[in-house]
């Protein structure tokens, strides 16, 4: 499960520099940032909070919209396309969230909302 986690964050590459450095190994402390009420299980709820903030901490002007250029130390060209789900060239907070919620999903294969 751990893994499996570290996967969701590395297919938008480097959500934040402290998990990109880490990204090798998915370390106690990183598990226990995910699960925010402790019962060693990440929750989608849990899950969905933690990418909230972390599309907060990429849309450095606050417009609700990640542009190449806010998310260039983060998302390759690639990436990028594939999460701008309409092709606008931007990267709305829905359309982040239904990426990596997708991404959830797929790692929930007992499909019972939590990843432990
Ligand atoms: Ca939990
Ligand atoms: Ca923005
Ligand atoms: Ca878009």
């Amino acid at each position: 499960m751990k893994k499996i986690v570290l996967m969701s964050v590395l297919a938008l590459g480097q959500i934040t520099p402290a998990i990109a450095q880490q990204a090798a190994t998915m370390n106690q402390g990183q598990m226990s940032a995910l699960d925010s009420n402790k019962d060693g299980a990440v929750e989608r709820s849990e899950y969905e909070a933690f990418m909230a903030s972390a599309f907060d901490n990429l849309d450095k002007n606050k417009d609700g919209n990640l542009t190449s250029d806010e998310t260039k130390q983060a998302l390759n060209a690639q990436q990028f396309a594939a999460t701008d789900a309409n092709g606008d060239g931007k990267i709305s907070r829905n359309e982040f969230l239904d990426r990596v919620m997708a991404d959830f999903k797929t790692a929930d294969r007992s499909g019972d909302g939590s990843l432990k």
